[in-house]
C-alpha cells in the first residue's frame, strides 16, 4: 500500500508552489521533529521522569505553567529557532517576543504557537495539542516589527495543529486544503491518514462550556436553548460535546463538523482564547476545509491583532452552523436593542 509521509507530502505542495526555496518545507520539517520530541514526552509523562505537575511559575495569562507547557515551549523555541528558517518566534507562553539574533542563521518567516495547548488536561490524560501559524516578514530590513508580529490572519502562510491523544495526528494547510498525518511510533514517521480534510457543511453537535451559562449575554443564552429546542425538523436538539481542550474539540468538529464555541462573558470580556496562537491558525484551517470562523460577527481572518496576546471570542465549525449561530447573535442583539429603544 502507498504510504506517503509528512515530509513527501510537504515536498510535493512545495512543487506546486512556483518560487519556492525548500525554506518552508524546512521548517515544516523541523516543526515535524518538535512534534515528535513532545509526542514522546507526553505520552511518557510520569513514568520515571517528574514531567507532570507544576513550575511554580505563573505565565503572562495569570495561569499556572505546567512542566510539559515549558518544555513544549522550550523544544519548539530551541528546534525552530535554530532551523534558519525564522526570524521571531511568538509563543503563548511567552510575554515579548523571541527576535533570532541578526548575526544567527535567521530566515524570512514568523513561527507563531501555543505550545502546548488544553495543559490543564496534561494529568487526567486528555488530549492536548499544539497549534501553530507561519507567517511571512513583511517588513523591509532585518528589524522585527510589529508589522512583522501582528500579520492579517489572511496574511498566514501556513497554519496546523498536532493532537497528542491515542495517536498522534498532525493536520495543517499552506492554503491548499487540509490534510492529516499519524505518527507510526515504531517507525517515528507522520503517515497520510486524512488526505484533503472536509468538514461536514452542518454538524449536530455543539461545543462549549455550559458551565459559564450565568456569565454569558442574553444572545449566548438565547443561542444555546436554540440548539437544545427539541425540533427534529430542523435537526435540533444539537448534542453537547465538550472536552475542555480546543485542539481536541476542534478536532472532533472538523472531522465530524458541528460548532465550537468559546464566546466573551462577564469574566473574559473580550473572550477567552488568543487570536494569534489558537483562533488564527484554527480559522485558516476551517475555512480550508470548507467551514467557517468568526467572533460571532466578524471573520476571524479578516482581523489584525493589535498585541500579540489579543484574546477574542471565537465561533469555528460547520459553515451552516456558524452561519446559523451568527444569525440568533445578530437577531437577539437588535431585539435587545429595540426593547431597550422602545422601553425608553
Ligand atoms: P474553560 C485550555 O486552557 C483552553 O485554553 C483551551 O484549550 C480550551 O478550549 C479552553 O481553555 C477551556 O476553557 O474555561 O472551558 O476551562
Amino acid at each position: 500500500m502507498e504510504r506517503t509521509t509528512l515530509v513527501q507530502h510537504i515536498r510535493q505542495q512545495e512543487k506546486a508552489n512556483p518560487g519556492a526555496t525548500g525554506e518552508f518545507s524546512s521548517l515544516m520539517n523541523e516543526i515535524m521533529v518538535a512534534a515528535k520530541i513532545i509526542s514522546l514526552q507526553v505520552n511518557s509523562a510520569g513514568i520515571g521522569e517528574d514531567i507532570f505537575g507544576l513550575t511554580g511559575k505563573i505565565n503572562i495569562h495569570g495561569e499556572e505553567v505546567k512542566k510539559l507547557d515549558e518544555f513544549s515551549d522550550i523544544t519548539f523555541t530551541k528546534i525552530i529557532g535554530q532551523s534558519g528558517t525564522v526570524c521571531a518566534i511568538t509563543s503563548e507562553e511567552k510575554e515579548e517576543p523571541f527576535i533570532i539574533p541578526i548575526e544567527d542563521d535567521r530566515g524570512k518567516y514568523i513561527f507563531m504557537m501555543d505550545p502546548l495547548d488544553g495543559s490543564s488536561n496534561i494529568d487526567v490524560n486528555v488530549n492536548i495539542g499544539t497549534i501553530f501559524s507561519i507567517y511571512r516578514k513583511k517588513s523591509l530590513g532585518d528589524i522585527v516589527t510589529d508589522e512583522d508580529l501582528m500579520q492579517k490572519g489572511e496574511d498566514q502562510i501556513a497554519a496546523g495543529y498536532i493532537v497528542y491523544g491515542s495517536s498522534t495526528i498532525f493536520v495543517y494547510t499552506s492554503g491548499q486544503g487540509v490534510h492529516g498525518f499519524t505518527l507510526d511510533p515504531t517507525l517515528g514517521e507522520f503517515f497520510l491518514s486524512h488526505p484533503d480534510l472536509v468538514i461536514p457543511e452542518r454538524g449536530s453537535t455543539y461545543s462549549i462550556n455550559e458551565g459559564n451559562w450565568v456569565i454569558w449575554d442574553e444572545s449566548q443564552k438565547d443561542l444555546v436553548a436554540y440548539l437544545k429546542e427539541d425540533d427534529p425538523s430542523t435537526g435540533r436538539p444539537y448534542k453537547l460535546r465538550y472536552i475542555g481542550s480546543l485542539v481536541a474539540d476542534f478536532h472532533r468538529t472538523l472531522l465530524k463538523g458541528g460548532i465550537f464555541m468559546y464566546p466573551k462573558d462577564t469574566k473574559s470580556p473580550k473572550g477567552k482564547l488568543r487570536f494569534s496562537f489558537e483562533a488564527a491558525p484554527l480559522a485558516f484551517i476551517v475555512e480550508q476545509a470548507g467551514g467557517k470562523a468568526s467572533t460571532g460577527n466578524q471573520r476571524i481572518l479578516d482581523i489584525t491583532p493589535t498585541s500579540i496576546h489579543d484574546r477574542l471570542p471565537l465561533f469555528i465549525g460547520s459553515k451552516n452552523d456558524v452561519e446559523m449561530s451568527e444569525k440568533r447573535l445578530a437577531a437577539t442583539v437588535n431585539k435587545g436593542s429595540w426593547f431597550k429603544w422602545l422601553s425608553g
